[in-house]
């Protein structure tokens, strides 16, 4: 493992800044639309951002999920492709940096995240039972409630609140633990399921001391703990910037010391990973393992691809080399951060602290005027494309979805609009001109009247929602 110390960059060279570490090799065209053409795509999408052409975007802010730069060397990677259907060696490649950085023993590859989530979700779930969660997140609770499993979320109450400046909102409530255990019994619990960072609540992480402290109460009770390390490397850096005892270790000995309480992980490799496509799920225990690679040959693919083509499995082992490097995840939060400070020296109301791969604006201080019936983040996200072509994410009641039993929406507490940052991709430049467009949204918020929703899908509405204006 190759680790660079936390002191690599701007301090090594007595310079306050920081800069990428990387320079630009390749460059692709962006191309700028007029307002009216922006209004016509816009209805044609259904006032949802997920439905326009790419085409038709400036900036693209909609996921860091499978939209980072590759490195000369992934692409180097690629051309190593071994496509051979079984055994590839580009799959031994991926199990020695997974076990390698962060430290699962069985790896079983598969084509994304939510491939990941459907198999660990069938395996170690029964129908009935409970799953534990630092908040959910769309496509993980979805699988464990087709599984059978009744989601309860056990985030502390800070993480629930836009503007509340709490180091590590992603930690779990040991007492919000503990009420479940009591109510629903031990055996009852199917496992805890713990995000580091949780993406819903802003990008927050997720602090050493209370993984510990979960890991404890888990062994207490006899439940297992599995992590969603989709965005590890990004928490990594705050556990080393927060929390005492960590300011000397290198993220990736962070990351593998945090996996290390936990009996398993998956993630979306499209995230921290550096990929555009891919994910894979690992574990410590062989019979788990064993039922999980009898079903990855069912919905995936062979056990030794997953889904992924060899090139994609390579490139994925080198993005993790990368995405492990004290320096890139620095630049990377800190690109994020210049984004979130220019915007909260604006006055522009957005979750606090800043996250680690998106800046989440918080619709509810935004449109104070708009219910949450009106969709008020959705608004945002179609305000703030009319304004520039750059497109966001709606994170608030459309992305919480109904309650499986009752039917009802979920009402969530944070109503927010994401600006999401893929890695290595967009310039200082193009934050600038995101915040200026975000300001002038603001300025104009009064003027904003909400949406409704025209057409509804079963599942994961917010992808797929038709929307007109109120
Ligand atoms: N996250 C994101 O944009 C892409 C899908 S939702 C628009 O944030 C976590 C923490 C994720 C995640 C995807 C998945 C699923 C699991 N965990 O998208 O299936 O943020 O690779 O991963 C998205 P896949």
């Amino acid at each position: 493992m190759t680790n660079s110390t936390p002191q690599t960059m701007g301090q090594q060279f007595g310079r306050r800044s920081w800069a990428e570490p990387w320079k630009i090799k390749m460059v692709e065209p962006l191309s700028m639309t007029t307002r009216q053409q922006r209004v016509k795509a816009l209805a044609e999408a259904g006032y949802n951002t997920f439905l326009l052409h790419s085409a038709d975007v400036y900036i693209d802010l909609l996921t860091d999920s499978g939209t980072n730069a590759m490195s000369d060397r992934q692409w180097a990677g690629m051309m190593l492709g071994d496509e051979a259907y079984a055994g590839s060696r580009n799959y031994y490649h991926l199990e020695e940096a997974v076990q390698g950085y962060y430290g699962y023993r069985y790896l079983v590859p598969t084509h994304q995240g939510r491939g990941a989530e459907h198999l660990l979700s069938r395996a170690a779930i029964k129908p009935g039972q409970w799953v534990a969660g630092n908040m959910y997140f769309t496509t993980t609770r979805l699988h464990q409630e087709l599984a059978g499993a009744t989601f309860v979320d056990v985030i502390i109450d800070e993480a629930h609140d836009a503007a509340n400046p709490h180091p590590f909102k992603g930690n779990m409530d040991l007492d919000k633990l503990e009420a479940l255990v009591q109510r629903v019994g031990a055996a009852q619990v199917a496992y805890v399921s713990l995000a580091g960072t949780v993406n819903m609540a802003g990008g927050q992480p997720v602090s050493m001391a209370n993984l510990k402290a979960v890991r404890q109460f888990c062994d207490r009770h006899g439940i297992k703990l599995y992590l969603d390390a989709t965005r590890m490397s990004e928490n990594a850096l705050f556990i080393q910037e927060r929390e005492e005892g960590y300011a000397d270790r290198s993220i990736a000995e962070i990351v593998r010391e945090f996996c290390g309480y936990t009996d398993g992980g998956w993630v979306s490799g499209k995230k921290d990973s550096l990929v555009n496509i891919g994910g894979w799920l690992a574990v410590n225990e062989w019979e788990l393992f064993e039922e999980l690679r009898n079903q990855v040959v069912i919905f995936e693919g062979l056990h030794t691809y997953g889904g992924m083509a060899g090139r994609d499995m390579e490139a994925m082992a080198i993005g993790i080399v990368e995405s492990m490097q004290d320096d890139h995840v620095r630049s990377r939060v800190g690109q994020v951060r210049y984004l979130g400070e220019l915007l909260t020296d604006w006055g522009v109301p957005i979750v606090q602290p800043i996250g680690g791969h998106a800046i989440f604006l918080d619709a509810k201080r935004f449109y104070p005027h708009l219910p949450q019936d009106a969709f008020p983040s959705q608004t945002l996200a179609a305000e703030l494309y009319l304004d520039s072509g750059i497109r966001s994410m709606e994170r608030g009641i459309v992305s919480a979805g109904r309650n499986a039993q009752t039917g009802d929406h979920y009402y969530p507490k944070l109503e927010l609009t994401r600006l999401t940052i893929p890695r290595r991709v967009y310039t200082q430049a193009h934050m600038d001109v995101t915040a200026e467009a975000v300001k002038a949204v603001y300025d104009a918020r009064e003027q904003a009247r909400g949406l409704r929703m025209v057409y509804e899908p079963r599942y994961l509405r917010f992808f797929q929602a038709h929307f007109e204006p109120l």
